[in-house]
């Protein structure tokens, strides 16, 4: 088996309970995660991150959160405005232990451009850098965990998979949106038939 890396997805307060975008039990996930985070050779935490005039904030298209919007090709679900730089809501939850991670990456930075998976932008094509990051040192597997199931979970999960990785999403240390409903569902059936292996943090 080769080396094998850790991603722990927005695990930000702005996803958990009391933030603009709260995933219910967001912070339930946090005791597994600090409790398997020192197992891996390498720990990656991202975080969402985006300028005030973001393409994804409802405000900016003067229309109501989880309404939707065509954008050139791109179906882009409209949020609350989430994980503004400077804002405590941007922040990683406290109780996330940062001690074991290796490298922070933010994604969605860009204020045209949405950016769910950790690897590409919403356009599918504009990198972050992490596939040449986790090729570099030699990983072969990819662990998933954090928030949200249905959202940066599953494109960063699916990414990965597609780029050859070795893909497990750690499913018991994922919370989901589930907005539209049943979005939680469809992305783990996604997630299955695509190859992906779904295991609880105790596996
Ligand atoms: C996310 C919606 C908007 C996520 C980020 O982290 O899953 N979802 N921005
Ligand atoms: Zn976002």
């Amino acid at each position: 088996m080769g080396s094998s890396a850790l991603i722990i997805i927005d695990v930000q307060n702005d996803f958990c309970p009391g933030g603009a975008l709260a995933v219910p039990e967001g912070d339930a996930i946090i005791p597994a995660i600090n409790a398997i985070a020192p197992l891996f050779d390498k720990v990656i935490a991202t975080q969402d991150w985006h300028p005030l005039n973001h393409i994804s904030f409802a405000a900016h298209h003067h229309k109501k959160p989880y309404e939707t919007v065509t954008i050139g090709a791109l179906t882009q679900v409209l949020w609350p405005v989430h994980c503004v730089p400077g804002t405590a809501g941007a922040e990683l939850h406290r109780d996330l232990d940062t001690s074991p991670v290796d490298l922070i990456l933010r994604k969605g930075t860009d204020p045209s451009i949405d950016s769910y998976s950790a690897f590409f932008e919403n356009d599918r094509v504009t990198e972050t850098g992490l596939h040449y990051y986790l090729q570099g040192l030699n990983i072969q597997n990819v662990f998933l965990c954090g928030l949200a199931t249905d959202y940066c979970v599953l494109y960063s999960a699916l990414d990965a998979q597609q780029l050859g990785f070795d893909t497990t999403v750690i499913i018991d240390a994922t919370r989901g949106i589930d907005t539209p409903r049943g979005s939680v569902r469809n992305a783990t059936e996604m997630m299955k038939e695509r190859g992906i292996h779904l295991i609880t943090h105790e596996s």
